[in-house]
């Protein structure tokens, strides 16, 4: 029982002094952590609040975008639990049977595009296997994804890690890795933070990682290459046919497909991670798929975690002009006026309960607006209570460096700027431990 056994191992406290120094490396390592998690449920600390300094500067710097709190405008967000003809949604099957929908529909209608609705058969070519990585400890397996449509076939690499050796089926994370794409044999040498196959694998998880790029290009020009051309036949993308990020999700759920047919692993029990644009598609890939149990969004910012309406750092304008590809064409109709939107980010954490949702922000990424971040998984809480799960209600911000998780929603703001580390994947590993095992 190897596995079991390098998990007990691992479970251990970190002291400050590596923590701190955890934080300030990038540290590509590997077991570190376990029940390691500082909870703040108790804790008197300062709730975060950005760096005056760096405001100062990010204001200075890009004077176009508002860096101030005190500068955000008022906004009303709109009542999840309030229909769009003004009834209220009082009872869950209210919710499952019709508001959840009604909601799916705006999202689809007015920010991530519909997803198409053409029949293709999908399998699986295993390109090859390592059954003895990591001295035993996991199956690795690079694979490729094919889809077919008549003829025509489109076809996407991943990687995966299986377990080897446990007693009872391993739960699983799938990465969206919107940087690169990760071979088999490199992420067998190099334990890459932005996706430390060898770390999860030892936490007890099978995971699985794809490259974005490799199946809807992330470009502005890329749309003719990528899976939205091949399943419209070349045509030219509708308004409100689906954009990247939903593609991106699709793609997560392809995986997933495969996942269902690997025995070692527990399909009611996967994790879907990004970062960045990664973090926005894999809270949007949770609403299209309830299939996920987990969703992870880490410094997703604007069109991810963050409230739209506070128009903080990335705004609508912004992001619809610079990722053209990335959202639906209505969704640019709401810059300089995100109050007009029918519906606001904490509508996505909304969709995924009352499954598991973990939001992480950095101190210094302001541009992704850990404020914004962290409200909408709050306001997101009656809706996980409708649902019978506990959630994050308290409205101050936890303090830098301190894990909150309260039942089915977990958030860290971590120090340092914009990526996705081993803090950052630990801290994460310690709540789909709490929601998963
Ligand atoms: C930025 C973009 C963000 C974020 C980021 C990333 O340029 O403005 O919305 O997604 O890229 O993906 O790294």
């Amino acid at each position: 029982m190897k596995t079991a056994n390098i998990l007990n191992t691992n479970v251990r406290w970190i002291p400050t002094v590596m923590l701190a120094y955890l934080l300030q490396t990038s540290f590509a390592g590997g077991v570190c952590c376990g029940q390691s998690v500082i909870s703040d449920s108790d804790s008197k600390a300062t709730p975060w609040q950005a760096q005056p300094e760096l405001v100062r500067k990010n204001s200075e710097r890009r004077k176009e975008f508002n860096y101030q709190e005190s500068k955000v405008p008022e906004y009303r967000l709109p009542d999840p639990l309030m229909s769009t003809s003004g009834q209220a949604i009082v009872t869950a099957d209210d919710w499952h049977q019709f508001r959840r929908e009604e909601l799916m529909s705006l999202f689809r209608n007015e920010v991530y595009g519909e997803r198409p609705k053409i029949d293709y058969s999908l399998s699986f070519e295993q390109v090859k296997e390592k059954k003895d990585v990591w001295d035993g400890l996991a199956t690795g397996r690079s694979m490729l994804a094919v889809v077919r449509i008549g003829d025509q076939q489109y076809r996407f690499p991943f990687v995966l890690f299986i377990p080897n050796g446990v007693d009872r089926q391993a739960p699983a994370v799938i990465h969206i890795n919107n940087r690169y794409f990760i071979t088999l044999e490199k992420a067998i040498e190099e334990n890459d933070p932005f996706w430390p196959a060898r770390t999860i694998v030892q936490r007890g998880y099978a995971t699985a990682t794809f490259h974005t790029s490799d199946v809807d290009p992330d470009k502005k020009d890329g749309y003719p290459r990528g899976i939205r051309a091949f399943f419209a036949g070349g045509a030219p993308p509708a308004p409100r046919a689906w954009r990247s990020l939903s593609a991106w999700g699709w793609a997560a759920s392809r995986v997933l497909d495969y996942l269902e047919n690997v025995s070692a692993i527990d399909v009611e029990k996967v994790a879907v991670v990004g970062h960045s644009r990664g973090g926005k598609t894999s809270l949007w890939a949770a609403c299209e798929d309830p299939r996920f149990a987990v969703a992870y969004s880490n410094n997703s910012g604007c069109g991810g975690a963050a409230l739209s309406r506070r128009a903080f750092g990335e705004t609508v304008g912004r992001i619809t002009t610079s990722f053209p590809h990335w959202f639906c064409e209505p969704f640019s109709n709401y810059a300089d006026r995100e109050s007009q939107l029918p519906v606001d980010q904490h509508e996505v954490m909304a969709l995924i309960a009352p499954r598991s949702v973990y939001v992480a922000s950095s101190d210094e990424d302001l541009w992704a607006d850990p404020k914004g971040e962290y409200a909408s998984l709050v306001a997101a809480a009656p809706v996980f209570k409708l649902l019978g799960k506990q959630s994050i209600t308290e409205s101050t911000m936890p303090a830098l460096n301190s894990p909150r998780v309260v039942g089915s929603t977990g958030y860290h703001i971590r120090s340092g700027g914009h990526g996705l580390g081993v803090v950052d994947w630990n801290w994460f590993l310690d709540f789909t431990d709490s929601v998963l095992k």
